[in-house]
């Protein structure tokens, strides 16, 4: 195959987040999380691990810095730990905090490597959540309290902010399902939630470009392209319904349609709303929600095949029968195709400005062998597949501006602890030492050629 070449001013980065690496948990003013807390219970991690420590990422960001040079990153995707800068949520700032995102922002760009900050990537304040977390409004308030001190500090050097890190995770994995921190299990809470990170999001856009002057701002959601094995209405009513509880449910508010009436009207029949509505939308808050933004930033992992529910609930369920049989160890399907489908449809049906891919990747155990390098030749595969996958999106119009591999090292996957590794760079958590994986090494060459072969 010859090299598919990329735009010039295409960005190649690599992506983290705050509570996966960082580590320092209870270091220089931080207040406690509600991840410190979730990982602090007994049984709600998979290894019983947490991220007290994680990649030391705090004391090492130097060193981390000169990894990702070393690499030819261009760009560098990272979150801010709430906690650490208003360690009560609200009030009283801890200046050590915002001393040290300023000095990592500014190590960055004294390396040419442009920072992508994230706002909120999950480390909600515990103190917060003790008033009540996202299920309650006040929880946006807040946000937009941080996202001032934030802005005001770095806005200065950080011109490309995202407001929120998947609020399908932070609204529903956590509030609906109780996979992740706080672990409730309680579907209006869950929408409740997701409405306010939507609406938090809204109302941050105009507070960042106050503070952050010709700044680029935009969301990444986690989407998914949603797909049947055999084509009945029932299936297809199934594929609506988890399109539209995963995808049209963040996207559709967020590009001006406020929710799916489908999807209003399929909880409200399954009876998830206790006053037979959304009771939590005040007057405005759709067209708050609905904040121009000048990207949107695409998680993208895979697609899911699903099934109308056999039992007959109103739900569907997945559908692995139908599914590929070549996974990661998280067990996600490899499905690059999807990646180009879910492009396509994001441009043709929503037409974001412009798009990003801030997180694709893999998750493979592969260690260092007897020569010390670690061969994860099928993460290498993966990219590779996924970068022709956007390159032939591009090629059709979709406004993609680059692209983040998640993640730059291995590090805390969440409910699964450390039993996950989708870094391109392999951590010692013993000793803290990193390796480049032959993945970060292809990478290198990608970026230096800025094509693919
Ligand atoms: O590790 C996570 C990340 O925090 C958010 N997106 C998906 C990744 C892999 O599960």
């Amino acid at each position: 195959m010859s090299k598919l070449h990329f735009p010039e001013k295409f960005l190649w980065g690599s992506a983290t987040s705050s509570y996966q690496i960082e580590g320092a948990w209870q270091e220089d003013g931080k207040g406690e999380s509600i991840w410190d807390r979730f990982a602090h219970t007994p049984g709600k991690i998979i290894d019983g691990s947490n991220g007290d420590v994680a990649c030391d990422h705090y004391h090492r960001w130097r060193d981390d810095i000169a990894l990702m040079k070393e690499l030819g990153l261009q760009a560098y995707r990272f979150s801010i730990a709430w906690p650490r800068i208003l360690p009560q949520g609200v009030g009283v700032v801890n200046q050590k905090g915002i001393d040290f995102y300023s000095r990592l922002v500014d190590g960055l760009l004294e390396a040419g490597i442009t920072p992508f900050v994230t706002l909120y990537h999950w480390d909600l304040p515990q103190a917060i959540q003790d008033r009540g977390g996202w299920p309650n409004r006040f929880a946006a308030e807040a946000f937009i309290e941080y996202t001032d001190v934030v802005t005001r500090a770095l806005g200065d050097r950080v011109k490309h902010w995202i407001t929120h890190n998947e609020p399908w995770c932070a609204g529903l994995l956590s509030h609906q399902i109780g996979e992740h921190a706080p672990g409730w299990q309680d579907w209006y809470a869950g929408l409740a939630a997701s409405h306010h990170l939507l609406l938090s999001h809204g109302w941050a856009v105009p507070v960042i470009h106050r503070n952050s002057s010709d700044a680029e701002v935009g969301i990444t959601l986690n989407l998914y392209p949603i797909t049947t094995g055999e084509r009945t209405s029932e299936n297809l009513t199934a594929v609506r319904l988890y399109d539209g509880y995963f995808n049209r449910w963040f996207l559709d508010p967020v590009y001006g349609r406020r929710y799916p009436a489908d999807m209003v009207e399929a909880y409200r029949k399954a009876g998830l709303l206790p006053a037979g509505e959304l009771d939590f939308v005040v007057e405005g808050d759709f067209e708050a929600m609905a904040a121009y933004t000048d990207f949107l930033g695409v998680n993208y992992y895979s697609r899911s095949v699903v099934k109308a529910d056999p039992k007959g609930g109103p739900f569907p369920v997945g559908d692995e029968e139908n599914a590929t049989l070549e996974r990661t160890d998280m067990g996600w399907e490899v499905y690059p195709q999807g990646l180009y489908e879910l492009l396509c449809r994001l441009h043709f049906e929503y037409q974001p400005a412009k798009i990003y891919i801030t997180e694709n990747g893999a998750s493979y155990a592969d260690a260092p062998g007897v020569d010390g390098k670690v061969h994860d030749t099928r993460r290498r595969d993966y990219l590779r597949g996924h970068f022709i996958k956007a390159h032939e999106a591009m090629a059709v119009g979709v406004p993609l501006a680059g692209y983040f591999v998640w993640s730059l090292m291995d590090n805390f996957e969440w409910a699964r602890g450390y039993t996950q590794r989708f870094g391109i760079v392999w951590v010692d958590y013993e000793t803290q030492v990193r390796i480049p994986k032959e993945s970060a090494r292809w990478l290198q060459q990608v970026i230096a050629q800025n094509a693919v072969e």
